[in-house]
Order: structure tokens, then C-alpha cells, then sequence
């Protein structure tokens, strides 16, 4: 299927799009070659592909995170719309968006976010296991149907199904010639068929507080960002600016496709310019379920980078602490950005959620496996990545 990626850009993930953005700065320092302290943690949780939890340990992560949405917010609660614990991690995500995407602390911030998620379920909710992450490059490529064949998405030990058929979005959509849609409402089925939340969409937090509920728009065509080969396109760069580009998708127009973008729109679809589903808004988005799923497997796919070969890219990090396109997220000068590059002493932080665990430096951040880094900075994790259920690959 052939189309203009572009056009649809401006309709969806990243509302604001520099069409004439100047190329990529890369100028961050690669980090320096180092060796994981193996005694820093001896016992690595495992976080394993959705389709690896026996059907049990589905149901208890969907329930955790059902729980999670049901206990009142202990963290950001002076935003309006923080409607409960849960939504405390969007209003962060929020928060920091204009910081945390495009940037050379993408991977960090959100490697630091999800953990932090992952110890809300299991400190909170009495969940035992590890956060699941979804490998769709299973569920990408010819002849693959993921919306009909995924377990991700089974109705009752899965995430539940697409949004109910909007017409009116399929109309507007369709006349500006995109491909076919058959989503765009609430999702009705799964167990979040009842969820609703309060956060405010896109930047503000002066906007509507009504609940609205998980909206959905399955977008099968983008499942060709989704495969294998942009899988493998990630683990063939030599630097950590070439992986990163590779593995989030650049704000470039003809460099969209990577796994990041791809995830968020093969499930948000794309919709009416103000219209979002909630994996297609960039500032809300980790409101979708899925979110922590999709975000494991890109943590996972950097980590897949950095382990190979050796451990050889275990230190590297680079990019700025600005975006690498010019107003991404609306007028540069509405974020004072520094034009600093990332190194091993960049703080990470999540705001409010405070706690030394949760104002690091991104050198604490690279091993999962807790090591410290070459400058001896203790590393603060302590996880690793299952092999996915596919073929595994030689390197
Ligand atoms: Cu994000």
C-alpha cells in the first residue's frame, strides 16, 4: 500500500509537525567502553513477552493495572484531571514531554518511567510479576493480521479489541484519501472496556477534565514500521545517535518509520487534525495500557543494541538535551531548552514521584543489570529481557 506518510503526520501522533526541520544534530559524545559489575544484582527480574505469561499471570498484569487506575492519586495530584495513581505517570509523561522525546534522554526517561511503573503494580498491587513488554514484529509482516491474531488483544486475558467504528472520523479521513479505518471510538470490549480518564489532552492542563474513555483506531498498514527488519535496522548501527534515530523515529519527514512511531500508530491509528486516540496523542498517550508494553520492547530493543557484540555499546549515549527538530512540540521558546549534550552525569528525573531512586544521572540508568559505569556511578536497575518467542538471532 503506497501513501504519503507525511500528510499524515500532521494529523496524528505529533500534531505539530517542522516539515522544513533542518537535519538531525549529532553531535553527542559516544560513551566510553566499560564492563557490567555482575555482582550489582544478582537476581534480575525477567520481563517476558505477553504471549509468555501463562494465561493466569495475564489476567493478574491486567488486573494490576486495573488496580493501579482504581487507587487515588498519591503523586501530581494538584493537576486537574490526575484521577487516580495511574494516571499520576500520564501527568508526568505530560509534564515532560517537550524533554523526553526527540532527545538524547528518550531512552533513559522512559527506561526510569517504566520501572517506576513496574513498581507501582508490584508495591501497590501486590503484582509478583514483571512488566510485559510486546514483541509485534510476531505479529507484523505479510499475510499477519495482528488485530485478529495477537493474544495482546484478546477480549478477556488481553487488552481488548479496536475502538467501536467512528463514523464521522472514517468519513473525514476518508476524504482526505487515507486508507481505510474501521475504529476511531471507544474500545468496548476487554478489561478496559470501562476505563475513563480525566487528564487533559495534548500540553495544557487548563483543558477539559470530562472522562473520556480508551480510544482506539487500528491502523494495519503501518505494521511494515513494525517488522523484524526494522527490528534488525536497529541493531546494524554502529553509534548510539544512528540507533536512536533507528528505534524512535525521527521528526523528519520520509524518516517516520521506525518501531516507536509504528507502535503507537498501528494501535492509535491516525485521526482528524484535534482528534486523538489515546496512543496517538504523544503528551497523554501513555494513558493506553499498551503504552508500557510498547515502551518495554523499545527499552528492549536498546537493550538487544547494547548487549550485543560483547556488551560493546553498553556506555554509549549521545544527542542533545533539545529535541533534534526545531519546535516539535509547539514554539521552541515555550521550553527554555538546554542545548547540552546527554552524557553519563545528565540528571534523569520524574518530577513529583521524587526519591533518590527517581532522580538519577543517565550513567545509573544504561545497565539494566545494575552495573556501574565506567565513572562509577551505582547503577539503580535490575532486570534483563527474555528472548522473545521468535527465532533467535546470531550476533
Ligand atoms: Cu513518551
Amino acid at each position: 500500500m503506497r501513501f504519503d506518510l507525511t500528510s499524515f503526520i500532521t494529523l496524528a501522533l505529533l500534531a505539530v509537525p517542522a516539515l522544513s526541520a533542518p537535519a538531525p544534530q549529532r553531535p553527542g559524545k559516544p560513551g566510553k567502553p566499560g564492563k557490567p559489575d555482575q555482582n550489582a544484582c544478582t537476581n534480575p527480574q525477567e520481563r517476558k513477552e505477553w504471549r509468555q505469561l501463562s494465561i493466569p499471570q495475564r489476567v493478574d498484569f491486567l488486573n494490576a493495572v486495573r488496580c493501579l487506575h482504581q487507587i487515588p492519586a498519591t503523586r501530581n495530584n494538584e493537576y486537574p484531571g490526575t484521577g487516580s495513581d495511574y494516571e499520576a505517570f500520564t501527568v508526568q509523561h505530560k509534564i515532560q514531554t517537550p524533554w523526553v522525546h526527540y532527545t538524547g534522554l528518550f531512552l533513559p526517561w522512559h527506561r526510569l518511567f517504566l520501572r517506576e511503573f513496574e513498581r507501582s503494580l508490584q508495591e501497590k498491587c501486590g503484582y509478583q510479576g514483571a512488566l510485559p513488554y510486546w514483541d509485534y514484529t510476531i505479529d507484523s509482516g505479510s499475510g499477519k493480521n495482528f488485530t485478529i491474531e495477537s493474544p495482546v488483544f484478546h477480549p478477556e486475558h488481553g487488552f481488548g479489541g479496536n475502538g467501536e467504528f467512528d463514523k464521522n472520523v472514517h468519513d473525514i479521513l476518508a476524504a482526505q484519501g487515507t486508507p481505510d479505518f474501521w475504529g476511531g471510538g471507544c474500545v468496548k470490549t476487554g478489561p478496559f472496556k470501562d476505563m475513563t480518564f480525566t487528564v487533559p489532552q495534548e500540553r495544557y492542563f487548563n483543558e477539559s477534565t470530562a472522562p473520556r474513555c480508551l480510544k482506539r483506531n487500528f491502523f494495519l498498514a503501518f505494521t511494515e514500521w513494525t517488522t523484524q527488519d526494522k527490528e534488525d535496522a536497529v541493531y546494524e548501527q554502529t553509534n548510539f545517535e544512528d540507533m536512536e534515530f533507528m528505534l524512535e523515529g525521527g521528526h523528519i519527514p520520509g524518516q517516520w518509520a521506525a518501531l516507536h512511531t509504528g507502535g503507537h500508530f498501528i494501535v492509535g491509528g491516525l485521526m482528524p487534525q484535534g482528534a486523538y486516540t489515546t496512543a496517538g496523542d504523544v503528551w497523554t498517550s501513555s494513558l493506553e495500557p499498551l503504552f508500557y508494553l510498547h515502551h518495554a520492547n523499545i527499552d528492549r530493543v536498546w537493550n538487544q543494541w547494547q548487549i550485543q557484540n560483547n556488551s560493546e555499546h553498553l556506555w554509549d549515549i549521545g544527542l542533545k538535551t533539545s529535541p533534534r527538530a526545531d519546535n516539535v512540540f509547539g514554539p521552541n521558546e515555550d521550553f527554555n531548552f538546554v542545548d547540552a549534550p546527554v552524557t553519563h552525569s545528565t540528571p534523569v528525573d520524574l518530577g513529583a514521584f521524587g526519591g533518590a531512586r527517581n532522580q538519577v544521572a543517565v550513567g545509573q540508568l544504561l545497565d539494566t543489570r545494575g552495573g556501574a559505569s565506567p565513572e562509577g556511578q551505582k547503577g539503580v536497575l535490575c532486570y534483563k529481557y527474555s528472548q522473545p518467542p521468535k527465532p533467535a538471532r546470531s550476533s
